[in-house]
């Protein structure tokens, strides 16, 4: 059986996965959205499952909230709420793609009373980050146009920087801006934060404070991810993840399902860029399940991070140095399929449990209860979901 370093089971003990409330509602395609029993029916309840995945496995000790969907009355009493649970409120996630006034554009519409309508949702995210104590604002951007000629790309560049320079004057010193980019969806011809350097234009403009996300379901198929996160680590501009999987577009699977590899190389470059356990990179998943009972499938989500991590972490990097810089590039290239194809299950199993940890997090869940009293107890009311 493969044994994990002292260095590598302390790096794997500071891992830290940020939980999205919304993968606990319901969510689906725009076919259909199945309800599932047990599904919360409010933020608290969000974030008592979210708390759930973190207590089998210590991975994931913060849950992002998504403004409206998680609106509350009481900040500070839904912040008491994720504590006395174990947990805590993360970053908050503005949301200007489900209203009536932002078919044209939120941050970029060619309407300033649109833009400060939208400018304005911000400045209330800031508010109820101040309340949670969260440090990043997310913003991702529906805005784009779906046919040639029919907006002004450059107008609206600069009108995204506009409004983007209020949101960031607004934000406190501790906290933090990251823009997520997204090349189609829900426009298809052309998207205002298409890609990585989109994203990093407009936030280096702004200011330290301002960072890239990066939306592992938010490219082209083929696209070399890996390079991205190491030239954005370079460019000190690698603010979070949002990591999910895909197999042809945003398809928001659990993280690792349909290229194990990918995310393998992803958090490898992590690891050589320093951005493993380091605060300014921070990991969240941004995952739906529809058809797969959801608490489950976050569980399975962190635990597939924390797995391609222990194997990034067991690529032998003066043997890789040697052989790169030798030009050997087979040998090089076993180096890293070694780690790869190492599997770590066994000895990841017997660390947890050496923590005082169930040495199986998804065994331990299904025998727990929990799911059974959730769907016994949670008989009307709404099921949260994507409607606002
Ligand atoms: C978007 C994007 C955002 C997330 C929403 C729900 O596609 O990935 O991060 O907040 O979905
Ligand atoms: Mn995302």
């Amino acid at each position: 059986m493969t044994t994990l370093t002292p260095d590598i089971r302390s790096a794997l003990e500071q891992q830290a996965i940020e939980l999205p409330s919304w993968a606990f509602g319901n969510s689906g395609t725009r076919f259909k959205v199945f309800a599932t029993p047990g599904t919360p029916r409010d933020p608290y309840e969000k974030i008592a499952d979210a708390a759930e995945v973190n207590r089998v496995t210590a991975l994931a000790p913060s849950v992002a909230l998504h403004i409206p969907w998680d609106k509350v009355d009481d900040y500070a009493d839904l912040r008491r709420h994720a504590n006395d649970l174990g947990v805590e409120l993360g970053t908050i996630n503005s949301n200007t793609f489900q209203d009536d006034d932002y078919k044209f554009g939120a941050l970029t519409h060619e309407d300033p009373a649109v833009r400060r309508k939208a400018i304005a949702h911000h400045l209330e995210c800031i508010d109820i980050m101040d309340a949670t104590g969260s440090r990043d604002l997310k913003i991702w951007l529906a805005e784009g146009s779906n046919y040639p000629g029919q907006a002004d790309l450059r107008g609206r560049q600069d009108r995204l920087q506009e409004s983007l320079q209020e949101i960031y004057a607004r934000l406190g010193d501790d906290q933090r801006l990251v823009l997520e980019y997204k090349f189609f969806e829900p426009a298809f011809y052309h998207t205002d934060v298409p890609d990585w350097g989109t994203s990093y234009a407009q936030v280096a403009a702004l200011g330290d404070k301002a960072m890239v996300c990066l939306d592992t379901g938010h490219h082209a198929p083929g696209t070399n991810i890996e390079f991205i996160v190491m030239q954005l680590q370079r460019l000190g501009k690698l603010g979070s993840f949002d990591f999910n999987s895909r197999f042809y577009a945003d398809d928001d699977l659990i993280v690792g399902a349909a290229d194990p590899f990918q995310l393998f190389r992803i958090i490898f470059e992590v690891i050589r860029g320093g951005g493993l356990n380091n605060p300014d990179v921070a990991f969240m998943l941004d995952q739906c399940h529809n058809v797969e009972k959801k608490i489950p499938g976050q569980i399975r989500s962190v635990l597939n991070v924390q797995e391609m991590t222990a194997r990034a972490l067991l690529v032998d990097g003066d043997a890789l140095r040697a052989a790169q810089i030798s030009g050997d590039v087979l040998a090089a290239n076993a180096v890293f399929m070694d780690a790869f194809y190492t599997d770590v299950r066994p000895a990841l199993a017997e660390w947890r449990e050496s923590r005082g940890l169930p040495a199986d997090p998804m065994a331990a869940y299904a025998a727990s209860g929990y799911q059974e009293k959730i769907e016994a107890d949670r008989v009307g009311g709404v099921q949260a979901g994507w409607g606002a």
